[in-house]
């Protein structure tokens, strides 16, 4: 039986993103549950999967995932045959420091430019935390491809678990028009290139619901 990933409205919901494109990137197998943000009766349907009231949880037989990060974590164990975190053990560990970062931090960025699949691309003015947000990113893109960049487009070469968790920057960075580095500028047209990406933007696309509140940057 394929597992479940519980998510939220694919036009605004970061958190639901990151497992989801990183299960659709590796082909592994899932349904999907889209529980949409903002009505009454949306955190009691989100409650039936997830004991935090949170999106995204997975859900796999009997076992129950919630939070991205322990999603990732336990799609790493159970598909050990992915290079879902990087084989080498440098890398890995650096991978994963950045994935943790970006589960903590990167508040000003989060708090003052929402995640938005839908909006047309409009340059909007940085606070000075978003900024020093922008600059942390680029610093930490950097060093990830300087490093372990080599053999791909991705911040450790292949696609892995940490450009998953940033795939939500990458929206923001470029609806916002928020001015980047050309190589910042190349991994975003990666990541936007590819096909779980594309999915995810259509299904973004196709969805009838608006949330006021993310729409106002
Ligand atoms: N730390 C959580 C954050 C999850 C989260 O905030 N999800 C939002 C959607 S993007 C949510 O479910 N919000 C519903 C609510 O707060 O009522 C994770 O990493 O999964």
């Amino acid at each position: 039986m394929p597992m479940t990933l519980v998510i939220a409205n694919k036009a605004y919901s970061s958190w639901s993103l990151r497992p989801w494109i990183l299960m659709r990137h590796f082909n592994i197998a899932f349904d999907e549950i889209v529980i949409p943000l903002g009505r009454e009766e949306s955190r009691a349907e989100i409650l039936l999967h997830s004991p935090s009231g949170k999106c995204p949880a997975l859900r796999d037989g009997g076992v129950s995932v919630w939070e991205s990060l322990a999603i990732i974590e336990y799609l790493a164990e159970r598909h050990p045959d992915c290079a879902i975190w990087p084989r080498e053990k440098a890398a890995r560990a650096q991978a994963r420091s950045l994935a943790a970062e970006m589960h903590s931090g990167f508040v000003g960025l989060r708090a003052h430019l929402p995640m938005n699949m839908r909006r047309p691309v409009r340059r909007f003015e940085l606070t000075p935390e978003a900024a020093a947000d922008v600059a942390r990113l680029e610093q930490a893109f950097a060093q990830a491809r300087k490093e372990f960049g080599d053999g791909g487009t991705f911040l450790f070469g292949d696609f892995c678990a940490a450009d998953a968790m940033f795939a939500p920057v990458v929206n923001r960075l470029h609806v916002y028009d928020v001015a980047v580095t050309p190589p910042t500028r190349a991994y975003m047209d990666a990541m936007m290139a590819l096909p779980a990406w594309l999915a995810w933007s259509a299904d973004a696309a196709a969805e009838e619901w608006i949330i006021e509140k993310y729409e106002r940057a």
